[in-house]
């Protein structure tokens, strides 16, 4: 056995280059591709790009980029080891190789998952936020700093060399996340130049996709216990569930992609219906858990749901809340939906903590949660679960535990939505409800939702997180 993991790097040129190397990608996109590869063949390696720090690219360059991914399940664990990278740039430290890199002529794709606030975007509205200081700083400079600041400047360099665009292909948990970051684009390139922007509009694509797998962030513990079992020491694995999907909508530059449909990728027409139903169904109650669970003192999802009155809680959310104002996808029963999220929930082997996924909720909320409330406000129904949620957010967004303890708030806005916060509920209500870039003008404008988002707060308040979730519970 040896000591460290390592593989030689292959040499084929890369057909992908991937912005934003975080684990999740690293233990879904990229695993589907290299297994699409060893099925069906093609030039689909990747270069990953970290838009922040060097960290991954450090231990990674150690390993030749490979890795190991490890699937937990609750019967047992299983590693595999992922040799799909084919190299890695860190975008601070080199704008330009990076730009070079996605104006490949071998680069086909452009995918990405930097993250909801990565877009620069208005998660309300899914415009482009001009005032965002990446943006103001990518308009004025050729070497970028954002995600749609290198897009268009890499579709510019392409154009320029006669060359076709790249798909870009968004992988993250935005609803109809290839409109959003083709609107980011568009609006982007047409502030630098118009031509290019009418050129992108018609040669380009923008696939939207629902990507799904709990990936939870890794620990120095499964790095020990991963060289125990293992015999190889690897510093820089990924976890994973044994879930996984991935719904893609069929629309790719000259038709150029990995043969994702041939290891179980859905490629699709219409994602919207997945989108929806995955955003709300998962990633809605997801964020319900982390911000109520958090309070009630949970570490992780699984803790959470283990308590039964947290189990009865979410689903209730699901059949009496989000259901009811969803579409299914064709073929889909979402109640046994619901049970399959439950009983990935509730894998004791994941350790997904509460606070890792209520990180950046003002980024979050919008089409999780804000979504949902709406439409079914809009039809009379009542979500009260829901509204504890969103409840629940404000009171962790204060800063402040249950015991006075402070929170630990990761959140593009956390200095704004803390100084939100008033000793009077209605108070606090209406500031949050003035929020343009969370809330839609719907909800701002409902003093129905005022009033029990008050309501709620103030039982939050009183009882607390656990106490409060009888009273919004569904039977
Ligand atoms: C989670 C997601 O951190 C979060 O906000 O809700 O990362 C979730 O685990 C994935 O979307 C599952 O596919």
């Amino acid at each position: 056995m040896q000591d460290r993991l390592f593989r030689e790097p292959s040499a084929a040129p890369a057909g992908i280059v991937h912005l934003g190397l975080g684990a999740f990608f690293r233990a879904h996109g990229a695993i589907y591709i290299a297994e699409a590869m060893a099925k069906s063949g093609g030039d689909w390696g990747i270069v990953g790009v970290s838009l922040q720090s060097p960290g991954t690219r450090d231990k990674l360059k150690l390993q030749g980029w490979a890795y190991t991914a490890l699937e937990l399940a609750p019967e047992g664990e299983k590693p595999q080891v992922v040799t799909v990278l084919r190299d890695v740039l860190v975008a601070p430290e080199g704008p330009q190789a990076v730009l070079d890199a996605m104006a490949a002529p071998a680069v086909k794709i452009v995918s990405l998952t930097v993250t909801e606030k990565g877009y620069c975007h208005e998660p309300s509205t899914g415009r482009l936020n001009r005032a965002h200081p990446d943006i103001a700083h990518d308009l004025e400079n050729p070497l970028p700093k954002s995600a749609p600041g290198f897009l268009v400047r890499a579709l510019a360099m392409r154009r320029a060399a006669g060359l076709p665009p790249f798909t870009v292909l968004c992988c993250d948990n935005l609803p109809e996340n290839g409109r959003v970051v083709r609107g980011v684009v568009l609006e982007l390139a047409g502030l630098i130049d118009p031509a290019l922007a009418a050129w992108i509009e018609a040669e380009g694509a923008f696939p939207a996709a629902m990507v799904d797998r709990i990936v939870p962030a890794t620990t120095a513990a499964d790095l020990d216990r991963l060289e125990a079992t293992a015999g190889y020491r690897d510093e820089a694995p990924v976890m994973h569930e044994p879930f996984r999907q991935w719904v893609v909508e069929d629309d790719f530059v000259g038709a150029a992609r990995p043969d994702l449909a041939a290891v179980g990728a859905q490629l699709v027409g219409d994602v919207t219906p997945f989108e929806h139903m995955k955003l709300r169904m998962l990633n809605g109650t997801h964020s319900s858990l982390a911000y109520l669970g958090y309070l009630a003192g949970y570490e992780t999802i699984s803790d959470t749901v283990a308590d039964p009155e947290f189990s009865a809680f979410v689903r209730g959310l699901w059949h009496g809340e989000i259901i009811p104002v969803l579409t299914p996808p064709p073929g889909v029963d979402l109640g046994a939906y619901a049970d399959a999220l439950h009983a990935r929930y509730a894998n004791p082997a994941i350790r997904h903590r509460t606070w890792q996924i209520a990180m950046d909720g003002s980024q979050k909320l919008p089409q999780r949660i804000l979504g949902t409330i709406g439409e079914a406000r809009a039809a009379g129904r009542k979500v009260p679960g829901l509204t504890l949620a969103v409840a629940a957010w404000m009171r962790y967004a204060s800063g402040r535990d249950e015991k006075g303890q402070p929170i630990e708030v990761k959140d593009p806005l956390a200095q704004r939505l803390a100084a939100l916060w008033r000793d009077d509920p209605a108070a606090t209500v209406a500031g949050f409800l003035a929020l343009a870039e969370v809330f839609p003008p719907a909800l701002r404008d409902d003093p129905g939702f005022a009033a029990d988002l008050t309501a709620a707060l103030s039982g939050l308040i009183r009882d607390g997180a656990k106490a409060s979730l009888k009273g919004a519970s569904h039977k």
